[in-house]
């Protein structure tokens, strides 16, 4: 068991926070809306594990919601950080580093040609968007519900996430007509999609996708959905768009589409390329991306985009990339995780499923299988809740929403996982007692 008070620093810290801040968060899905309770506030972390302000450990499957690859705090990444913040913190001019991640990305993620950096991913599914719609000539967007692309207004609309974890209405604030130019599909609902294609001929500037969705739940690409988009988006004139923010560089070198072998013509990142740090990137084809100001008339910029520090931590991160045995030790470890969760619940006689792509994974509170946001939303979200806290009490720190992805990291080692997998089986018997 943990060391410490019972959290009382954290629920002293969330007064405080809530007085000043809408929430008490800076970011909703912090608040444990969803599962009760005070967040906790953290005080560090080191590879695998966070410790709160109340000094107690964890072992942690959140990692920043996706940057951290290789665990907190790595020593690569604090050294590069540290010899960049040396030298200046920002400069609002280009660097010779910006160039270097540039090409590190194009280098790995063959479908991008070109690449502009920003300071989140948000930022750069905005900017990509806006791109597509410059480059078609159309105004409609095709999203699906259950996916989150940030928080700009065209994705407002059904979203996955924080926005679904909080049972939010499509969020007040965004107008009527902007609401009109997302048009929504279910994922893994090709007949669905082909049907607003035609029923919006010539309308739609692009299809965006996380083409293995997190911000439901993990849900994976049904066989055959991503190369019929590919083909749908062809046929119409539409652009494909994999938001690869959560999934690039984290389920293979050249992320998702790598993994699934379709090329998209734009695609987004963010989260691991920073290493922790504030960035997005958005890229694609040269003959689109060249439409980019100031080679072209779309407009986009950012103060800090391309931050010395960030990308210094983002290099460090794709260096690390570079040992061969990353991604077979984390789907091996994704794999021992999941047969040990699962002999639990076959143990346990229990009604829900456990999903994964590679190092993302998702305890659904349902019987499953979960192929969209329908199925997703009939999970039981009370019984998580209880699950969550009863993990949460054994020293196992699980994104607090039923609707969000977990992260294994390099760091989470043979004996973190038996750890982990031990104490799931405890909380699970305690939530169904
Ligand atoms: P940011 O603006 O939060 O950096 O990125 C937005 C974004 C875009 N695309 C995908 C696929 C994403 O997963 C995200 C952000 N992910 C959430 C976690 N589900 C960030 C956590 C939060 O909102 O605090």
């Amino acid at each position: 068991m943990n060391d410490g008070q019972r959290g009382k620093r954290s629920e002293a810290l969330f007064e405080r926070a809530r007085v000043r801040i809408p929430g008490g968060v800076n970011s909703p899905v912090r608040a444990f809306r969803a599962v009760g309770g005070a967040p906790l506030f953290v005080a560090r972390g080191e590879g695998p594990h966070i410790w709160d302000v109340d000094g107690r450990r964890y072992i942690d499957y959140v990692g920043s919601w996706g940057p951290l690859l290789f665990g907190h705090a790595h020593p690569r990444i604090i050294d590069a950080v540290r010899e960049a913040a040396a030298s200046g913190t920002s400069f609002g001019a280009p660097t010779e580093r910006e160039v270097v991640l540039a090409e590190r990305i194009c280098a790995l993620v063959p479908s991008i040609e070109m690449v502009r950096l920003v300071n989140s991913g948000t930022e750069a599914t905005m900017a990509v968007v806006r791109l597509a719609r410059a480059a078609t000539g159309r105004a409609c967007i095709l999203k699906f519900a259950g996916c989150y692309h940030g928080h700009a207004d065209s994705f407002l609309i059904k979203a996955g996430s924080g926005v679904a974890t909080l049972g939010l209405p499509d969020s007040p604030g965004v107008t009527p007509g902007t609401a009109a130019d997302t048009l929504v599909a279910e994922f893994n609902d090709l007949a669905g999609v082909e049907a607003l294609l035609d029923a919006h001929p010539r309308r739609v500037a692009c299809i965006i996708l996380e083409p293995v969705v997190g911000n439901m739940g993990l849900v994976p690409p049904a066989d055959g959905f991503l190369v019929g988009l590919r083909r749908l988006c062809d046929t119409h004139g539409a652009l494909l768009v994999f938001d690869e923010v959560m999934t690039g560089f984290r389920l293979a070198r050249g992320g998702a589409q790598e993994l699934y072998g379709v090329r998209p013509d734009l695609s987004t990142f963010g989260k691991v390329i920073g290493g922790g740090m504030p960035i997005g990137a958005y890229g694609g084809r040269r003959d689109l991306m060249e439409m980019v100001a100031p080679s072209g008339p779309m407009y986009q910029a950012g103060t800090l985009s391309g931050n010395p520090i960030a990308v210094a931590a983002g290099l460090a991160m794709l260096d690390l990339l570079d040992d061969g045995t990353v991604f077979r030790n984390l789907e091996a470890r994704g794999r021992a995780l999941e047969d040990g969760v699962c002999s639990h619940v076959r143990r346990l006689g229990l009604d829900i499923c456990l999903q994964r792509v590679g190092s993302m994974w998702t305890l659904f509170f349902q019987p499953g299988p979960v192929r969209d946001w329908p199925s997703a939303a009939k999970s039981d979200t009370a019984r998580f809740a209880r699950f969550f806290r009863a993990l949460l009490e054994r020293g196992v720190y699980l994104a607090p929403s039923q609707y969000e992805a977990c992260f294994v990291s390099a760091a989470h080692d043979d004996a973190v996982i038996a750890e982990t997998v031990a104490a799931i089986g405890g909380a699970l018997e305690e939530a169904f007692a």
